[in-house]
């Protein structure tokens, strides 16, 4: 994916982020519990009385305790009840825990998390509840490395890959490149499936169409399929379901007891696009 220049880094003194130039969301800091730059990117986290603790990574939403659901179980659950036997996984980002919390919620064998940033860990440790018990959790092993460099060099093989990445800027740009998704490829066992955050269908159109353009030679299956997610920018999120093997609506189990947003009517129509995606992405 290339670099979308609506995307605006700020300090967001003001917990802000700016979707456009003039435009974007704003939440009241209510107490601000971290903000630091890693090496890596400025984190920072907030509470704010509607949303709780809020996540954001160079001025980005990135998750926030309230709303968090609607992204992660949309990341997660569609690969999982569409695999035939998922046993092993590795979500690439997501130092959060969010995504990884409810990739646990199956009897899977084992998930590998691959986190660039330790401070990223850290810090969602002592503000995102949810994580701790999740990297105590047996069937887990934390990698904290470079996504890219550890696809590259891991002999391991995965059912599901999950690119729980950031926006096309800072640390996470390399995720979003032809290349590092034909290194995923090569680390799926048959039947495998990856699973991306692709962006805004409504500000960061241009760029997932290109990708898919990538994506089309290299996996039989690219489906798009959308979510909302209330705080992230145009309020919809866009995530791509690849696969050599398997089509995303023959499922194959109920998703677990207990989800927020996800069953399998959403997971149905997930898949139906609105006319100006489907226009582009068709
Ligand atoms: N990863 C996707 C965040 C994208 C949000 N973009 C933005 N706010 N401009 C989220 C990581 C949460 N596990």
């Amino acid at each position: 994916m290339t670099k979308n220049k609506s995307i605006k880094r700020t300090d967001s003194p003001e917990g802000r982020e700016y979707h456009t130039p003039s435009a974007g969301i704003f939440f009241k800091i209510k107490n601000l519990l971290y903000r630091q730059n890693s090496p890596y990117q400025k984190i920072e986290v907030f509470k704010n009385e509607y949303f709780g603790n809020v996540l954001l990574l160079d001025g980005l939403v990135q998750t926030t305790e309230r709303d968090e659901f609607f992204y992660h179980e949309m990341l997660v659950h569609p690969a999982l009840v569409a695999h035939p036997a998922p046993q092993d996984l590795l979500v690439v980002g997501g130092g959060d825990g969010g995504a990884l919390k409810e990739v646990l919620r199956f009897p899977i064998k084992y998930v590998c998390l691959v986190e660039i940033d330790p401070q990223v860990i850290e810090v969602s440790k002592k503000y995102f509840p949810w994580l701790l018990p999740c990297l105590k959790d047996q069937r887990t092993e934390l990698v904290i490395a470079d996504g890219r460099k550890f696809i590259e060099e891991t002999d391991k093989r995965f059912d599901i890959i999950l690119v729980d990445s950031s926006d096309p800027v800072g640390p996470s740009a390399s995720l979003h490149q032809k290349r590092f998704y034909k290194k995923l490829k090569n680390c799926l066992n048959r039947n495998g499936i990856v699973v991306a955050q692709v962006g805004s269908p409504f500000f960061h159109l241009e760029s997932i169409k290109q990708i898919r353009t990538s994506l089309k030679e290299l996996f039989k299956i690219v489906s798009f399929y959308i979510s909302p997610v209330p705080t992230y920018p145009g309020g919809s999120w866009c995530f791509v379901f690849l696969s050599d093997g398997i089509h995303p609506l023959h499922t194959r189990r109920d998703p677990p007891s207990g989800l927020n947003y996800f069953n399998l009517d959403i997971h149905r129509s997930a898949f139906s696009l609105p006319n100006f995606l489907k226009e582009k992405l068709e």
